[in-house]
């Protein structure tokens, strides 16, 4: 055996690093489910099926293009149970001349493949993945000297560097963010678009099963899974979006509506993170419809923003900051999360909706987990890192290097202020404004204070009076601090003591 080549269960791309230069003759690949790996959160159980279902396409892939691989998995009763144990277990019987495998997306496994470098008996290669945009040098070297690290001013360079949505050097359209064109509220009458969902088929069937049986009490439903598992399958939904959803992204990116968890989004985060489509080329995709007059500028820029500039951004500032940012806790927040994230169980219909569709798709959208779970979590000042970890557990698409920061960072402003310039925090009138939840809900967007209020007003005053010596000085905080210093102690007292009436009613 010449080179034993890994494979994680997010890189299932043919051209990802470790499978570049493959000797068919001489070289196998090695793909572990590790019991590690499905327990480290108790991972929706949507989540294990798409990695897991995935894992073993790919792995037929392979094998119908004559490579041999190495696949355990995870009931094998040999199963060490971790990469380490699994990959020393091979190399104890391969006897490999090296091991080579792609750097891994998060700092758990990054720790892992370091010990792999003595002992293993075998060298050990590790090598870049070059499926993103940016490398972690290239952030680095655009971070360095940087007082703040904008988003806005790394995607500029990005679209720049890679001559995505450009024209002679400059952005297309005159202006590189077409924002104040988006965030429009949905028309009451829109019927949201059907879209691509995959049947299971024998492969996921079977893996389904498996989950059902070893992980009965994880959270979410089966039922409804959909998700890609295979690189035809990814291309399908990528070109579902294109056709059905793309030219109405943005403006309705930011809207919400009951029982249409999807919308115009792309639903193709899960494909992108474990490796069927790539970055680059769903840009691209999205640049040719734009260009073929298939959708408009405001839709197609806002789309590639997401991906060049924000899921680029948040693994630059992950690599950057880990391991510290993981503790990180700038408005010092202890609550332990509500137990109705796990339930769905509430009367306030806007989060039991971002709830439901979370345990029945492992899915909901940018703004449902911005604006609703995450702004709760803020305004109820729940501990980073209990919301962290539902986030990571929760959605399919969920990866450390990519939740993490959005939730620490953007959701609940536990790193001071490293990626977002102010905290999102926002009472029931943006909730009221962007959607149609409030009109079927128990409590009253209307009402301030009571126990028949819309909790978010209280809460939301009283989370800028608990952490005001901490927020007052933010120039984008001015307003409602300016709107504060006009109330006298007892309103101020009033609205601290019905978000602590509503918060302590929860179980
Ligand atoms: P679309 O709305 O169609 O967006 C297109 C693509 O852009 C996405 O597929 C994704 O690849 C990328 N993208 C969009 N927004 C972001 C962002 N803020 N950061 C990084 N990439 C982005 N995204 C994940 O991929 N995994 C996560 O675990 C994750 N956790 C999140 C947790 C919180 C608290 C928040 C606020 C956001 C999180 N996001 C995460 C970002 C974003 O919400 C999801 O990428 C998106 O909802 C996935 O659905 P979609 O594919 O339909 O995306
Ligand atoms: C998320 C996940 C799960 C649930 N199971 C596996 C697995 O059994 N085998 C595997 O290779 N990968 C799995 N993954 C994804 C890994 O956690 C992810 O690829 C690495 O942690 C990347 O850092
Ligand atoms: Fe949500 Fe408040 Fe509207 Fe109810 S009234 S749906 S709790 S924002």
């Amino acid at each position: 055996m010449d080179v034993l080549r890994v494979v994680l269960g997010d890189q299932l791309s043919r051209d990802v690093a470790a499978l570049q230069g493959l000797n068919l003759e001489r070289d196998a690949v090695l793909m572990m489910e590790v019991r590690d790996e499905t327990e480290y959160v108790p991972h929706h159980k949507q989540k294990l099926v798409l990695i897991l279902s995935a894992m073993r396409h790919f792995a037929a892939d392979l094998r119908e293009s004559g490579i041999r691989v190495e696949y355990v998995e995870l009931d094998d009763p040999e199963n060490k149970g971790s990469f380490t144990g699994e990959l020393q277990r091979a190399v104890d019987r391969l006897k490999p001349r090296k091991v080579v495998v792609t750097e891994p997306s998060e700092w758990r496994v990054q720790q892992m493949v370091d010990g792999w470098k003595t002992g293993l008996g075998a060298p050990v290669e590790v090598l870049q993945d070059d499926r993103f945009f940016a490398s972690h040098d290239r952030f680095t070297e655009w971070s360095k000297g940087r007082k703040t690290w904008t988003m806005e001013h790394f995607y500029r360079e990005m679209r720049e560097e890679h001559d995505i949505l450009m024209s002679d050097g400059k952005p297309e359209g005159g202006r590189w963010n077409f924002d104040a064109d988006n965030r429009k509220r949905l028309p009451a009458k829109t019927t949201s678009p059907n879209r691509a969902r995959f049947t299971p088929d024998e492969t996921t069937r079977a893996v389904i099963e498996m989950v059902e049986e070893e992980f009965p009490q994880n959270f979410g439903t089966v039922e409804a899974f959909g998700w890609p598992v295979t690189r035809t399958e990814a291309l399908e939904a990528l070109d579902d979006f294109l056709q059905n959803a793309l030219p109405n992204f943005g403006d309705y990116q930011d809207a919400m509506k009951t029982d249409a968890p999807f919308l115009y989004h792309s639903l193709i985060a899960p494909a992108i993170n474990i490796g069927l489509l790539s970055p680059r080329e769903v840009c691209i995709a999205a640049e040719t419809e734009w260009r073929s007059g298939n959708a408009p500028l405001n839709a197609v820029e806002g789309f590639i923003r997401q991906i060049l500039g924000w899921r680029e951004y948040v693994r630059g500032i992950y690599w950057a900051l880990m391991p510290d940012y993981a503790a990180m806790n700038a408005l010092n927040a202890s609550r332990p999360l509500p137990e109705f994230y796990w339930s769905g169980v509430t009367d306030m219909h806007c989060m039991h909706q971002a709830i439901d569709s979370t345990r029945h798709h492992a899915y909901s959208h940018h703004i449902q987990r911005l604006m609703l779970t995450g702004n709760f979590a803020l305004l109820a000042g729940v501990a980073p890192a209990e919301i962290e970890q539902w986030y990571l557990a929760v959605y399919a698409d969920a990866f450390e290097w990519v939740e993490m920061p959005n939730t620490l960072g953007m959701a609940v402003f536990a790193d001071g202020g490293r990626m977002a310039s102010k905290p999102y925090a926002a009472s029931g009138a943006y909730i009221n404004r962007m959607s149609d939840f409030c009109k079927d809900c128990a409590y009253d967007v209307k009402q301030k204070v009571g126990p028949g209020a819309c909790p978010f007003n209280a809460m939301y005053w009283a989370f800028l009076i608990r952490n005001e010596a901490t927020l007052k000085g933010n120039p984008r905080l001015s307003m409602p601090y300016r709107t504060l210093s006009g109330w006298p102690d007892e309103k101020r007292d009033t609205y601290l003591a019905s978000a602590d009436a509503f918060l302590g009613s929860l179980p």
